[in-house]
């Protein structure tokens, strides 16, 4: 019982691996490896289905256990095919950025419509699987949104990196009236989230938020946008000097020779603004929206 019990639990996490691993493989490839895959198979069932024709309408039917045999390894390729197909479609959003930018209210805001005033600091990941609020009270089937709000503590950030293989969105999360003093922070956690592997290869849309714009002392998008990207133009400058072997393994930002701006980025990077706490969260909706179909 004990040896079974072993081998079903090998069993599951050598399919995790596998997930992991099929997240980790740009859609694009993906789709191809795919549509070989499913030619190729076609194409041997074709030319069985001809001999089986031949043999067994026509013929004395001895290759009618053989082409049974073809038919099942075609249906099995086919429905596993449909599996990674459905799999690439992802429905997991990440919220990520400083601490105390909103994160942990915006989640509360997304799926109860109400901020839960009053949250601490996060020591673990929140998540959870659910229909948006707002379109908690539309008809017909919803997909559901996996929404995942990593803790900004410089500790727990590297959570980030299991979720980031399998995100159709990125949500940066960002305190517009604090904003200036954590400038240089959030710019680095952005450049960080940028040039990594996972972002770049599977092109993650990424959303700067703005987050407590019900304050009347809340910069701008515009502005926010435009700071960071002359704080990441200086880190770009001056990581890039420090140590070749430090970003060996990382993607590079941005055109050599040209000031950063983020539309230079691999993936498709946005700037929206929204306040958690008066619940106006539209713009945040509209691109889980885009990125998850309902
Ligand atoms: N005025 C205003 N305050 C907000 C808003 N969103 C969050 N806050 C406040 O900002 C503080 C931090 O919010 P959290 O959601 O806990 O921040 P977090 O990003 O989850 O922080 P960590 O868990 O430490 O990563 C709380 O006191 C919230 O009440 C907003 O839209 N407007
Ligand atoms: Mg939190």
């Amino acid at each position: 019982m004990d040896g079974l019990e072993q081998w079903t639990n090998q069993l599951q996490q050598w399919v995790h691996e596998a997930e992991t691993w099929v997240h980790q493989i740009p859609a694009s490839q993906l789709y191809a490896a795919l549509c070989a895959l499913f030619l190729t198979t076609a194409f041997l069932l074709l030319i069985h289905l001809k001999r089986f024709y031949v043999y067994n309408i026509l013929g004395n039917g001895i290759c009618q256990k053989k082409n049974l045999f073809f038919l099942l390894i075609f249906l099995s390729c086919l429905i596993i095919a449909v599996r990674l197909f459905k799999r690439t479609q992802s429905n997991t959003i990440v919220l990520a950025g400083l601490s105390a930018s909103g994160k942990t209210v915006l989640f509360y805001q997304l799926r109860d419509g109400s901020s839960h005033q009053g949250t601490v600091t996060s020591m673990d990941p929140n998540e959870g699987s659910f229909v948006l609020h707002s379109e908690s009270t539309k008809k017909g089937k919803i997909k559901p949104v996996h929404v995942v709000d990593v803790p900004g503590h410089s500790r727990l950030r590297p959570k980030l990196d299991e979720y980031l293989p399998q995100a159709a969105g990125l949500v940066f999360v960002v305190d517009a009236v604090e904003f200036l003093s954590n400038c240089r922070a959030a710019a680095e956690y952005l450049y960080d989230i940028l040039t990594k592997a996972s972002v770049v290869k599977r092109k993650i849309p990424l959303l700067i938020l703005c987050n407590k714009t019900d304050k009347v002392t809340a910069h701008t998008k515009e502005f926010i946008r435009k700071q960071l990207e002359k704080e990441i133009d200086k880190l770009r400058a001056s990581r890039t000097t420090v140590s070749a072997a430090d970003i060996a393994n990382e993607f590079t930002l941005g055109v050599t020779g040209e000031a950063f701006v983020f539309s230079h980025c691999h993936n498709k990077v946005t700037v929206a603004e929204a306040s958690g706490l008066t619940g106006e969260i539209s713009q945040v909706e509209q691109f889980i929206r885009e990125h998850v179909k309902p």
